[in-house]
């Protein structure tokens, strides 16, 4: 990881994807993801607002690992046979890189992932949802100013489009999953009777 933090600081490009192999052998894709990859975002994120890295650095580094997801989401896509499910960001938002890791990982298990990416306005997102009669939707939420969006997104498809459940994923302080419990699959009516919960963790 240092050598990646090292290669980004000094925008080393052959440092930055050397490192990157190294980091992509170390084992499966989601062991790599949560052991090496999101560690290594976080320490880019905190060497950025040190000053210690410049702002194009960081987004060589960021735009690296955008290339290997993108490359991995890919290589996954003759397994996608199962449920839909529509992944992306709410408006405004353009923090993709835990998106489409995760798109990325329930795409290796076989599920039919349509990834939206970054910055998708309330509208499309019903019409994603709508047109692939998804089964849920999935949203991530990685910063606080990020919640609204995401808020509005989710009530929009729980009150018209109705996937199974609506889950905007983030940092556990911006987490919160909202579940449609009684569906009714394309009536075009609302459901008869439904509830959205909300688990909000404490602050
Ligand atoms: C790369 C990066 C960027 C890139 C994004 C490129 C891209 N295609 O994604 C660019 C350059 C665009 C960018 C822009 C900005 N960024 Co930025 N960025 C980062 C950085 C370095 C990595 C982000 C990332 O992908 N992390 C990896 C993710 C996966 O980590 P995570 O969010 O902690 O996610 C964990 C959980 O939340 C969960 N999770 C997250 N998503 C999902 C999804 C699902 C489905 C599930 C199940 C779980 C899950 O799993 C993760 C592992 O535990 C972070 C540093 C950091 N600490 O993350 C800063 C950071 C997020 N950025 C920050 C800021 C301030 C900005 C800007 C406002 C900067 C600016 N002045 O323009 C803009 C905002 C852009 C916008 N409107 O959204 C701050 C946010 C501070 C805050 N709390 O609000 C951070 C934390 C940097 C810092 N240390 O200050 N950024």
């Amino acid at each position: 990881m240092q050598r990646f933090l090292s290669s980004a600081a000094q925008m080393d490009t052959a440092g930055i994807e050397e490192s990157l192999d190294g980091g992509f052998a170390l084992g499966s894709f989601e062991y790599v993801v949560d052991s090496w990859l999101f560690p290594a975002l976080e320490a880019l994120g905190e060497g950025w607002a040190r000053g210690d890295i410049d702002v194009a650095g960081e987004h060589a580094a960021s735009h690296a690992i955008h290339r290997r997801l993108s490359a991995a989401f890919d290589a996954a896509g003759s397994r996608s046979r199962g449920p839909a499910v529509v992944v992306g960001l709410p408006s405004g938002s353009q923090h993709d890189l835990g998106a489409l890791a995760f798109a990325t990982a329930i795409r290796r298990r076989g599920m039919d992932v349509l990834y939206l990416g970054a910055n998708v306005p309330v509208s499309s997102w019903e019409e994603a949802v709508r047109s692939r009669e998804a089964r849920a939707a999935v949203l991530s939420v990685v910063t606080p100013g990020d919640r609204p969006a995401a808020v509005a997104v989710a009530e929009r498809l729980l009150s018209r489009a109705r996937p199974r459940s609506c889950a905007p994923m983030g940092h556990p302080r911006q987490t919160l999953l909202m579940e449609s419990r009684h569906w009714h699959p394309a009536s075009g009516q609302r459901p008869r009777s439904s509830t959205s919960s909300y688990t909000e963790p404490e602050h």
